[in-house]
């Protein structure tokens, strides 16, 4: 593994991932709460102020807890999705977006893995984004399954009953749940053809999303993580830059403009 960036040199942790991004044919990005932070959504493991700080995410985003006290986990979601509908993408966002571009000009594949529900690399311009915690933006009928966007269904009372007798609950995979079959297709078929994997903003603790590192590293591919604090797979990669990822994806960027200029 490469020095860490904060250890030795800034610069060389970022050189060295755009290096690899300038040679790369097939990249899998993916990304955790940890990106959305600068655009100013709380992640699951930071303190949150206010009215949830006394709730454990860990504990609202369940089935039970929702079985439990359909109302407050309704007024949860309700209360995150006004929140990410009311904030902007951060340059972390940007960055990989203008990234994607760059190399489908050079008939290079890119492919977004998010662990995140807001919707905001989609808000970005990033088009190839498989959501695999499902999204915050479609919410469903607890009987019929019917999915409905975001800004068809009414907020008027808590919980929210739905037109066939059930209720209606956000599109997201709560634990305990299975991901959708779909994403996960399309999130293997990426990591079994990519030859380089970024870990961005997540915690890498949570599973399966924690261990599609393992799959890449299985197919050869090289391995990076850019992520505020270290995490399970900090020594396991083949390259960590440790700080903030509206920082880091930019400057990688920037050095990667470079590399395409020389
Ligand atoms: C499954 C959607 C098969 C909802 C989420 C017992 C019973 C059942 C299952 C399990 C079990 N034990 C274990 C499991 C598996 C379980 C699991 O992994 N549990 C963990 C807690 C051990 N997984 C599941 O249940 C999954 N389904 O396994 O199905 C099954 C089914 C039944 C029985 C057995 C197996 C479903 C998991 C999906 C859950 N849904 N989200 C919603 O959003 O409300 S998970 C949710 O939490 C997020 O999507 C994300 O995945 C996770 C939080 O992780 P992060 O995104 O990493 O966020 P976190 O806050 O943790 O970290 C942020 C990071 O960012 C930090 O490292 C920080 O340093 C960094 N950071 C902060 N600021 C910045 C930054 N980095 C860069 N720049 C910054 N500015």
């Amino acid at each position: 593994m490469c020095s860490v960036c904060s250890a030795v040199d800034q610069h060389e942790p970022i050189q060295r991932i755009a290096s690899w991004l300038h040679d790369a044919r097939s990249v899998v990005i993916l990304t955790g709460a940890g990106i959305s932070a600068e655009s100013g959504l709380a992640t699951f493991r930071d303190p949150e102020e206010g009215l949830w700080a006394k709730y454990d995410p860990m504990e609202l985003a369940t089935i039970a807890a929702f079985n439990r006290d359909p109302e407050l986990v309704t007024r949860w979601y309700h209360w995150r999705f006004t929140k990410a509908r009311d904030v902007e993408p951060n340059p972390g966002h940007h960055a990989l977006a203008c990234l994607e571009q760059r190399l489908a000009t050079r008939d290079r594949s890119m492919t977004v893995v998010t662990q995140n529900v807001d919707g905001l690399h989609q808000r970005a311009g990033s088009k190839r984004v498989v959501e695999i915690h499902g999204t915050i933006l479609r919410w469903r009928c607890t009987k019929t399954g019917a999915e409905k966007p975001l800004d068809e269904v009414s907020f008027d009372v808590f919980p929210i009953p739905s037109e066939h007798g059930g209720l209606m609950r956000p599109c997201v995979v709560w634990f305990g749940e299975m991901l959708p079959e779909q994403a996960l297709a399309e999130t293997f078929d990426a990591l079994e053809h990519c030859d380089l994997f970024l870990s961005v903003g997540t915690s890498a603790t949570v599973h399966p999303a924690a261990s599609f590192i393992e799959v890449a590293r299985a197919v050869g591919a090289k391995t990076v993580e850019i992520n505020r604090d270290p995490t399970p797979i900090s020594e396991i990669v083949d390259c960590a830059a440790h700080g903030p990822s509206g920082e880091i994806l930019p400057q990688i960027m920037n050095e990667l403009g470079q590399l395409d200029d020389s």
